[in-house]
Protein backbone atom coordinates (compact mmCIF):
# COMPACT_ATOMS: atom_id res chain seq x y z
CA UNK A 1 0.00 0.00 0.00
CA UNK A 2 1.43 3.51 -0.81
CA UNK A 3 2.30 5.99 1.63
CA UNK A 4 0.77 9.19 1.85
CA UNK A 5 1.77 12.12 4.13
CA UNK A 6 -0.93 15.44 4.56
CA UNK A 7 -0.08 18.62 6.43
CA UNK A 8 -2.93 20.39 8.44
CA UNK A 9 -4.36 16.59 9.03
CA UNK A 10 -6.28 17.49 12.07
CA UNK A 11 -9.51 18.93 10.43
CA UNK A 12 -11.06 21.08 7.74
CA UNK A 13 -9.85 19.62 4.13
CA UNK A 14 -7.18 17.84 5.65
CA UNK A 15 -8.97 15.72 7.81
CA UNK A 16 -11.74 14.87 5.20
CA UNK A 17 -8.81 13.84 2.70
CA UNK A 18 -7.27 11.71 5.19
CA UNK A 19 -11.06 10.02 6.22
CA UNK A 20 -11.45 9.92 1.97
CA UNK A 21 -7.90 8.07 1.04
CA UNK A 22 -7.32 6.27 3.93
CA UNK A 23 -8.65 2.88 2.26
CA UNK A 24 -6.18 3.29 -0.19
CA UNK A 25 -2.92 5.00 1.39
CA UNK A 26 -0.64 4.29 4.68
CA UNK A 27 -1.27 7.61 6.30
CA UNK A 28 1.27 9.94 7.52
CA UNK A 29 -0.54 12.59 9.62
CA UNK A 30 0.86 16.01 10.18
CA UNK A 31 -0.56 18.75 12.60
CA UNK A 32 0.40 21.26 15.36
CA UNK A 33 -2.08 19.74 17.53
CA UNK A 34 -1.11 16.84 19.56
CA UNK A 35 -4.29 15.93 21.32
CA UNK A 36 -5.99 16.06 18.17
CA UNK A 37 -3.56 14.11 15.83
CA UNK A 38 -3.55 11.46 18.35
CA UNK A 39 -7.50 11.33 17.88
CA UNK A 40 -7.65 11.43 14.20
CA UNK A 41 -4.97 8.72 14.23
CA UNK A 42 -7.05 6.68 16.68
CA UNK A 43 -9.97 6.58 14.53
CA UNK A 44 -8.02 6.05 10.95
CA UNK A 45 -6.08 3.61 12.25
CA UNK A 46 -9.58 1.05 12.54
CA UNK A 47 -9.07 1.52 8.30
CA UNK A 48 -5.32 1.84 7.72
CA UNK A 49 -1.50 2.14 9.29
CA UNK A 50 -0.98 5.82 10.67
CA UNK A 51 2.04 7.46 11.89
CA UNK A 52 1.43 11.05 13.29
CA UNK A 53 3.67 14.05 13.26
CA UNK A 54 3.50 16.62 15.35
CA UNK A 55 5.24 20.18 13.75
CA UNK A 56 4.23 23.53 12.47
CA UNK A 57 4.78 23.78 9.14
CA UNK A 58 6.68 27.34 9.47
CA UNK A 59 9.25 25.90 11.64
CA UNK A 60 12.11 24.95 9.38
CA UNK A 61 13.92 22.80 11.97
CA UNK A 62 10.74 21.00 13.22
CA UNK A 63 9.93 19.71 9.37
CA UNK A 64 13.16 18.34 8.61
CA UNK A 65 13.48 16.34 12.11
CA UNK A 66 10.14 14.88 12.00
CA UNK A 67 10.57 14.11 8.27
CA UNK A 68 13.97 13.17 7.80
CA UNK A 69 14.10 11.15 11.34
CA UNK A 70 10.81 8.76 9.94
CA UNK A 71 10.97 5.43 10.97
CA UNK A 72 12.54 3.67 7.67
CA UNK A 73 9.45 2.05 6.80
CA UNK A 74 7.42 5.05 6.60
CA UNK A 75 9.96 6.97 4.04
CA UNK A 76 8.68 5.31 1.20
CA UNK A 77 6.57 8.20 0.66
CA UNK A 78 4.39 8.35 -2.65
CA UNK A 79 1.86 11.28 -2.21
CA UNK A 80 2.53 14.62 -0.30
CA UNK A 81 -0.85 16.78 0.29
CA UNK A 82 0.57 20.17 1.21
CA UNK A 83 -2.63 21.27 2.95
CA UNK A 84 -1.82 23.23 5.96
CA UNK A 85 -2.55 26.88 5.25
CA UNK A 86 -4.02 29.98 7.22
CA UNK A 87 -5.23 33.25 6.40
CA UNK A 88 -4.65 35.63 9.24
CA UNK A 89 -7.12 39.10 9.30
CA UNK A 90 -9.01 40.25 6.10
CA UNK A 91 -7.85 43.63 6.63
CA UNK A 92 -6.20 46.29 3.39
CA UNK A 93 -3.00 46.50 3.33
CA UNK A 94 -2.22 49.80 5.21
CA UNK A 95 -4.09 48.49 7.91
CA UNK A 96 -2.88 44.98 8.66
CA UNK A 97 -0.82 43.39 11.51
CA UNK A 98 2.72 42.72 9.82
CA UNK A 99 3.11 39.48 11.78
CA UNK A 100 -0.58 38.22 10.13
CA UNK A 101 1.21 39.35 6.75
CA UNK A 102 4.36 37.36 7.98
CA UNK A 103 2.62 34.54 9.50
CA UNK A 104 0.66 33.99 6.39
CA UNK A 105 3.88 33.90 4.30
CA UNK A 106 5.59 31.58 6.62
CA UNK A 107 2.87 29.53 6.95
CA UNK A 108 1.44 29.21 3.05
CA UNK A 109 4.84 29.36 1.23
CA UNK A 110 7.54 29.04 3.40
CA UNK A 111 5.81 26.16 5.33
CA UNK A 112 5.37 24.29 1.62
CA UNK A 113 8.80 24.69 0.82
CA UNK A 114 10.58 23.37 4.18
CA UNK A 115 7.88 20.19 3.97
CA UNK A 116 8.24 19.57 0.29
CA UNK A 117 12.19 19.93 0.15
CA UNK A 118 12.20 17.60 3.17
CA UNK A 119 9.62 15.04 1.73
CA UNK A 120 11.20 15.00 -2.26
CA UNK A 121 14.80 12.79 -1.17
CA UNK A 122 11.95 9.82 -1.00
CA UNK A 123 9.79 10.78 -3.54
CA UNK A 124 12.93 11.33 -5.94
CA UNK A 125 14.09 7.66 -5.17
CA UNK A 126 11.40 5.89 -5.95
CA UNK A 127 10.93 8.31 -9.68
CA UNK A 128 7.40 8.14 -8.82
CA UNK A 129 5.01 10.44 -6.68
CA UNK A 130 2.81 13.05 -6.78
CA UNK A 131 2.60 16.03 -4.96
CA UNK A 132 -0.45 17.93 -4.39
CA UNK A 133 -0.63 21.37 -2.80
CA UNK A 134 -3.68 23.62 -1.90
CA UNK A 135 -4.02 26.68 -3.48
CA UNK A 136 -7.03 28.82 -3.45
CA UNK A 137 -9.48 31.02 -5.86
CA UNK A 138 -6.90 33.58 -3.85
CA UNK A 139 -4.18 32.15 -5.50
CA UNK A 140 -6.02 33.11 -9.27
CA UNK A 141 -7.75 36.73 -8.42
CA UNK A 142 -6.73 39.39 -5.73
CA UNK A 143 -9.57 40.51 -3.68
CA UNK A 144 -9.26 44.07 -1.43
CA UNK A 145 -8.12 43.02 2.24
CA UNK A 146 -6.68 39.59 0.66
CA UNK A 147 -3.12 41.13 -0.86
CA UNK A 148 -0.85 39.26 1.49
CA UNK A 149 -2.84 35.94 1.52
CA UNK A 150 -3.58 36.11 -1.99
CA UNK A 151 0.10 37.16 -2.79
CA UNK A 152 0.69 33.22 -0.92
CA UNK A 153 -1.36 31.38 -2.90
CA UNK A 154 -0.15 33.28 -6.10
CA UNK A 155 3.14 31.84 -4.73
CA UNK A 156 1.73 28.43 -4.08
CA UNK A 157 0.65 28.34 -7.80
CA UNK A 158 3.81 29.63 -9.31
CA UNK A 159 5.69 27.04 -6.81
CA UNK A 160 3.21 24.38 -8.01
CA UNK A 161 3.85 24.93 -11.94
CA UNK A 162 7.70 25.17 -11.33
CA UNK A 163 7.79 22.18 -9.55
CA UNK A 164 5.82 20.32 -12.12
CA UNK A 165 8.47 21.47 -15.14
CA UNK A 166 11.45 20.85 -12.24
CA UNK A 167 10.10 17.36 -11.71
CA UNK A 168 9.39 16.06 -14.73
CA UNK A 169 12.65 14.12 -15.63
CA UNK A 170 11.74 12.44 -12.29
CA UNK A 171 8.47 10.95 -12.69
CA UNK A 172 6.68 13.59 -10.14
CA UNK A 173 2.96 14.65 -10.69
CA UNK A 174 2.20 17.98 -9.34
CA UNK A 175 -1.32 19.84 -9.02
CA UNK A 176 -2.87 22.88 -7.70
CA UNK A 177 -6.40 22.20 -5.87
CA UNK A 178 -7.82 25.62 -5.72
CA UNK A 179 -11.24 25.99 -4.04
CA UNK A 180 -13.42 28.90 -3.38
CA UNK A 181 -15.59 29.05 -0.29
CA UNK A 182 -15.35 26.28 2.03
CA UNK A 183 -16.81 25.97 5.34
CA UNK A 184 -13.85 25.03 7.79
CA UNK A 185 -12.05 26.58 10.67
CA UNK A 186 -10.38 28.57 8.16
CA UNK A 187 -12.73 31.75 8.26
CA UNK A 188 -12.79 31.53 12.36
CA UNK A 189 -8.74 31.80 12.30
CA UNK A 190 -9.19 34.47 9.65
CA UNK A 191 -11.49 35.99 11.95
CA UNK A 192 -9.16 35.39 14.95
CA UNK A 193 -11.93 33.48 16.57
CA UNK A 194 -14.64 35.73 15.80
CA UNK A 195 -17.59 33.24 15.13
CA UNK A 196 -20.29 35.57 13.92
CA UNK A 197 -17.61 37.10 11.34
CA UNK A 198 -16.98 33.50 10.00
CA UNK A 199 -20.50 32.49 9.87
CA UNK A 200 -20.99 35.57 7.79
CA UNK A 201 -19.32 34.24 4.93
CA UNK A 202 -21.73 31.34 4.54
CA UNK A 203 -24.71 32.80 4.56
CA UNK A 204 -27.71 32.48 2.27
CA UNK A 205 -25.75 30.09 0.06
CA UNK A 206 -24.52 26.23 0.49
CA UNK A 207 -20.78 26.43 0.78
CA UNK A 208 -18.41 24.12 0.20
CA UNK A 209 -17.35 21.24 2.98
CA UNK A 210 -14.25 19.50 3.52
CA UNK A 211 -15.08 16.54 2.04
CA UNK A 212 -16.10 18.13 -1.40
CA UNK A 213 -12.51 18.63 -1.73
CA UNK A 214 -11.29 15.10 -0.34
CA UNK A 215 -13.49 13.90 -3.04
CA UNK A 216 -11.21 15.88 -5.91
CA UNK A 217 -7.94 15.27 -4.20
CA UNK A 218 -9.22 11.44 -4.51
CA UNK A 219 -10.41 12.13 -7.61
CA UNK A 220 -6.77 13.70 -8.86
CA UNK A 221 -5.21 10.72 -7.03
CA UNK A 222 -7.27 7.96 -8.72
CA UNK A 223 -6.49 8.85 -12.07
CA UNK A 224 -4.23 6.62 -14.16
CA UNK A 225 -0.07 6.96 -13.84
CA UNK A 226 -0.04 8.85 -17.56
CA UNK A 227 -2.29 11.31 -16.35
CA UNK A 228 -1.38 14.37 -14.68
CA UNK A 229 -4.21 17.08 -13.77
CA UNK A 230 -2.20 20.77 -13.11
CA UNK A 231 -4.95 22.51 -12.04
CA UNK A 232 -8.49 22.17 -10.82
CA UNK A 233 -10.29 24.74 -9.36
CA UNK A 234 -13.98 24.11 -7.24
CA UNK A 235 -16.52 26.30 -6.35
CA UNK A 236 -19.88 26.32 -4.74
CA UNK A 237 -22.46 26.37 -7.02
CA UNK A 238 -24.11 30.07 -5.81
CA UNK A 239 -20.34 31.29 -6.00
CA UNK A 240 -19.05 33.09 -9.29
CA UNK A 241 -15.60 34.54 -8.90
CA UNK A 242 -13.57 34.62 -6.03
CA UNK A 243 -16.12 37.35 -4.07
CA UNK A 244 -18.92 37.24 -6.26
CA UNK A 245 -21.61 34.98 -4.47
CA UNK A 246 -24.82 34.25 -5.38
CA UNK A 247 -27.19 34.48 -1.45
CA UNK A 248 -30.46 34.29 -1.37
C1 LIG B 1 -9.89 30.53 0.73
C2 LIG B 1 -10.86 31.07 -0.23
O1 LIG B 1 -11.92 33.15 -1.24
O2 LIG B 1 -11.50 33.19 1.16
O3 LIG B 1 -8.65 30.27 0.19
O4 LIG B 1 -9.69 33.39 -0.39
S1 LIG B 1 -10.98 32.77 -0.16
Amino acid sequence: MKIALITGATSGIGLATAKKIAPKYKLILCGRRTEKLAEVAAQLSKITQVHTLSFDVANKDAVFNAITNLPNEWKNIEVLINNAGNAHGLASFQDAELDDLEAMIDINVKGLMYVTKAVLPYLLQQKSGHIINLSSIAGKQVYANGATYCASKWAVEALTKGMRLDLLPHGIKVTAVAPGAVDTEFSLVRFKGDAAKAADVYKGYEPLVGEDIAETIAFVLDQPEHVQIADITVFPKAQGDGRTFYRE
